[in-house]
């Protein structure tokens, strides 16, 4: 049974890649508000295993990734009792909504998607489900009647076309969706690489050593932030123009700790660098620490396997009725 608190009347949805890397940028900037939001709103969290294989997928990995990130997800504080955490593909619904709406969606407006755009040129001989991958999208959103869609803004077009095909479908046959509104996550605090502080951490990056990874080992966690880059000043000091390396460790350890920057540039007044990145450090390797144990608990528990079934029960009939009402809307009945 769901705790949710009274306050409760809104809801929000958002899909997660099952990508295998989860940085301490998708932590600070994503995962973190989801924690803070589940609190304030009805939430469905998914892992978008259907939208993962529009790209070539090795099957192993994609398993592994898909319980891992649930594990993940939750050892970071997206609590089981307040979201609804599932599979997408587990819900057969998102793909039957996602036909009657692809034969609703004009070709023309599917073709302006800007990321279809950008992926198709980097994969050779590209699948069609790449293509209509926003549309499985705005199936994933109709279903459940949210409110908003809480997305980073590279898919904000993607939320605007559920929002138009939804728009367009009640115009056509009546009343079936409620429109949602898209909320842009952007975190105020951007963590940024730790070899070149010029770029974001990304998962996609090719410099192992600029990026934590949420399952990096303590070691290795030290190890990357030793050797990250700073300036020849010597300088504690929060400046992200002149001295971006110096600011982003400075911002990790704010991220993760009750410090100010106020409070580090006075704690660390006259000391040296090395003493300032072994601080930090320590700030992230308790962090991740305290997540680590949690995933490790959870990861081949049968725990996790009943949180979502008991989720995709609840889930699969909101979806189904939306289905049958789309279905009788459009004439599909004996
Ligand atoms: P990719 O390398 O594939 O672009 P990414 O690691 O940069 O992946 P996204 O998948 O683009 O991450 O973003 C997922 C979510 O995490 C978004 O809400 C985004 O704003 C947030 N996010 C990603 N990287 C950072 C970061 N370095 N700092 C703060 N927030 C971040
Ligand atoms: N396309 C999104 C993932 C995604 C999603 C969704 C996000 C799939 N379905 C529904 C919000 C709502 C991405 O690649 N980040």
């Amino acid at each position: 049974m769901k705790k949710f608190s009274e306050s409760v009347t809104k809801s929000i949805l958002t899909g997660v890649q099952p990508s295998g890397v989860i940085t301490l940028g998708n932590y600070v900037g994503a995962i973190r508000q989801m924690a803070k939001m589940q609190e304030e709103y009805l939430s469905y969290i998914f892992v978008v295993d259907m939208h993962a294989i529009t790209v070539p997928k090795d099957p192993k990995e994609l398993h592994q990734n898909i319980r891992s990130l649930v594990a993940l997800f939750i050892a970071c504080g997206i609590d089981p009792e307040k979201n609804f955490i599932f599979l997408q593909s587990e819900n057969e619904y998102h793909a039957n909504i996602s036909w009657l709406l692809e034969c609703n969606t004009s070709f023309g407006e599917l073709s302006r998607m800007t990321q279809f755009k950008d992926k198709s040129k980097k994969n050779v001989n590209f699948k069609a489900g790449l293509f209509t991958y926003p549309i499985l999208m705005a199936a994933d959103i109709l279903a459940y009647d949210v409110d908003y869609v809480p997305v980073g803004i590279d898919q904000k077009q993607h939320v605007e076309l559920a929002r138009n095909i939804a728009l367009h479908f009640n115009k056509t046959y009546g009343d079936t969706f409620k429109l949602p509104d898209v909320y842009i996550t952007e975190s105020q605090t951007k963590i940024m690489d730790l070899i070149s502080p010029d770029k974001k951490m990304s998962k996609s990056s090719d410099n192992e050593k600029g990026i934590i990874k949420m399952l990096d080992k303590p070691d290795v966690i030290r190890k990357k932030i030793m050797g990250a880059t700073t300036d020849s000043e010597c300088l504690i000091k929060y400046d992200p123009l002149n001295k971006p390396g110096i600011s982003n460790l400075i911002n990790i350890a704010t991220a993760l700790s009750q410090y100010s920057i106020h409070d580090i540039e006075n704690m660390f007044e006259g000391k040296n660098y090395g003493d300032f990145k072994r601080f930090v450090a320590e700030i992230v390797v308790q962090e991740l620490s305290v997540i680590q144990e949690k995933y490790y608990q959870l990861i081949d528990s049968p725990e996790l396997d009943k949180i979502l079934d008991e989720n995709i029960d609840i889930v699969r009939k909101i979806a189904k009725d939306k289905f049958l009402l789309m279905k009788k809307r459009m004439g599909m009945y004996r």
